[in-house]
């Protein structure tokens, strides 16, 4: 397992390298909304402090997870940047997850604090004191709630806490093909370490050179819209531009006013079809990057076609970081779509074949990974964590792929059973387990098939209890009562057996061939 002790323990915060690359000029807009609020880079030292004063005030045990649950807010960036800054672990949670999730994340983690919405605080409340947190804050997007309240009076002066480079940042959880979600750790020197890879790679403008404008659209819950998009801004001392959900109208809005933009496929596909995507409103752009899911080559001719601006697209995941990336400088080579680059500064991409021979140029394995950002393992899980790593060291990323003759790489698969929908993660272990759990199902099989919008959706294939009649819109609507909705498969499909090989494995491939075009 990576370790880095190469940086004095003061500057292992993450928070520190961001803090120092603040504009001389603090009084400059930092963040501003799509309400109309605006934020200085004064501003958010001293929110920062404050917050940070607040959780050191609770004199929590080292190490302590910081839960959070809420809408996407500037004050929800703030606390993650506060949690940062007082040297604890951010556990970020999707807004989507309900309370058996819910009930799942913080019993595993057992968080010090959580933080959740003022609508949600009387079942997030009941879950949290149950599993022995403390401190239940919250906080809602119209900047309102108890965490605000009680950082308000605090000083905004704050000594950034001392981390060395291996100590925890963040706990991102990942579901994994079998079991349970499994919370990957991530070090402040993993994270720090790949924003100063992608800050030189993607050529960030600083504000002496005339600065970049980041349109921030993503939810803040994952790698994607909370490390790449937040810390590429932060340590770039440029503006952003939040968004507090993607709305393709309100994006065009704001274009002209920008020159960075970050988005999952399903964020270019809903931009192409609005009738006022073109070549003025990029006029002073000078980045687009996709990523989180496949890009298809249509969707990047399109918009070369429709913007005259090559997307960018790069390759990562929540164990890692960034991986690799297309280059943004033509110097080192164009942008070729279908492709995710090459692999980042200080990372290294191997292919493997079954029994871990390294593969050549031009041939399809497996994809391992080693390098400064990889994670630290998997929250209390030993065993996973010595799993998915190689006797040498390389994480095993469950994703498949090659390298061209060039050396871009191409994902064309995955090992692990997972269906990327619209950018989020969906693992039919956990749908299907949930289903076989339901009166009448014998047993089902979730599968992704392709899709215009979400470049891949969920479809289960149910095999009813004999003598039972399932009814798809009761089955629909409980799993959209009790499951985050974009886990929900968009149909059900009942069928009278599962095709199995010899070892009585279920052939999804088949499954995925028949139902293709089931929507
Ligand atoms: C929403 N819905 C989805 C969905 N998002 N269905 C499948 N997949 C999705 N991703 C469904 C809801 O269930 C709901 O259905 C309906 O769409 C409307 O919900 P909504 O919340 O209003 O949707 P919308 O705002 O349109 O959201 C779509 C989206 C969002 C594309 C903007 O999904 C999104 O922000 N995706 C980005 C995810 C992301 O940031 N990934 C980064 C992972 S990091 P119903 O039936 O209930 O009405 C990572 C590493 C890396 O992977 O490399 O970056
Ligand atoms: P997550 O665990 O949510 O971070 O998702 C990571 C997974 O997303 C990776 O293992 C890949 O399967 C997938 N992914 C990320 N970026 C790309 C990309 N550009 N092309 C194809 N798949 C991608």
């Amino acid at each position: 397992m990576p370790t880095h002790h190469d940086t004095p323990p003061h500057q292992g915060n993450l928070f520190t390298a961001l803090r120092a690359s603040f504009p001389t000029n603090l009084d400059a807009t930092a963040v501003e909304t799509d309400n109309g609020l605006f934020y200085t880079w004064r501003d958010l030292d001293r929110a920062t402090a404050k917050m940070a004063n607040l959780l050191d005030s609770l004199e929590l045990p080292e190490g302590s997870r910081v839960a959070v649950q809420v809408e996407k807010s500037v004050e929800a960036l703030i606390l993650y940047l506060a949690t940062l800054r007082a040297g604890f672990v951010f556990l970020p949670l999707n807004t989507a997850y309900q309370s058996a999730e819910i009930e799942y994340f913080i019993g595993n983690a057992e968080p010090a604090v959580v933080v959740c919405t003022e609508k949600n605080f009387g079942w997030v409340s009941k879950i949290a004191f149950k599993a022995g947190t403390k401190h239940v804050f919250t906080l809602s997007e119209n900047v309102t709630g108890s965490l605000l309240d009680r950082a308000a009076n605090l000083s905004d002066q704050h000594e950034i806490a001392i981390k060395n480079s291996d100590d925890l940042a963040a706990i991102l959880y990942t579901s994994g093909t079998t079991g349970r979600s499994k919370g990957a750790m991530l070090t402040h020197g993993n994270l720090l370490s790949n924003a100063l890879v992608l800050k030189d790679y993607w050529g960030w403008r600083t504000p002496d050179q005339g600065g970049d404008v980041l349109i921030h659209a993503l939810p803040i819950f994952h790698v994607h819209g909370l490390f790449v998009a937040i810390h590429g801004a932060l340590i770039n001392g440029s503006k952003m531009i939040w968004l507090s959900k993607f709305d393709p109208k309100v994006v065009l809005e704001k274009m002209p006013e920008a020159t960075i933009f970050m988005g999952v496929p399903t964020l270019y596909v809903r931009l192409l079809a609005e009738p006022g995507l073109n070549q003025d409103v990029v006029k002073n752009m000078r980045l687009f990057i996709a990523g989180s899911a496949p890009l298809l080559i249509e969707t990047f001719n399109a918009w070369q076609t429709q913007t005259g601006h090559t997307i960018l697209e790069r390759y990562g995941m929540s164990e890692t970081a960034m991986l690799t990336s297309n280059p943004y400088d033509t110097k080192q080579g164009e942008r070729r779509g279908g492709t995710v680059g090459f692999p980042l500064q200080g990372v290294t991409i191997r292919v493997q074949d079954e029994k871990n021979k390294t593969l050549p140029t031009g041939e399809i394995g497996n994809i391992e990974v080693k390098g400064p950002n990889v994670f630290k393992g998997y929250w209390r899980m030993p065993e996973k964590t010595a799993e998915e790593f190689t006797a040498d060291g390389f994480f095993k990323t469950g994703d498949v792929g090659k390298y061209d003759e060039r050396g871009y790489i191409t994902i064309v698969g995955r090992s692990k059973d997972l269906i990327i929908s619209g950018g989020y993660n969906v693992y039919p272990a956990e749908i299907e387990g949930y289903l076989n759990d339901l009166p009448g199902i014998e047993e089902s099989a979730v599968i992704g098939i392709p899709h215009p919008d979400f470049g891949e959706v969920g479809v289960a294939l149910l095999i009813a209890k004999k003598g039972i009649i399932l009814d798809h819109a009761k089955i629909i609507a409980n799993m959209k009562a009790n499951l985050a909705n974009f886990k929900v498969p968009k149909q059900c499909f009942v069928i009278d057996a599962l095709p199995r090989n010899t070892m009585g494995k279920v052939q999804k491939n088949i499954l995925r061939e028949q139902y293709a075009k089931g929507l």
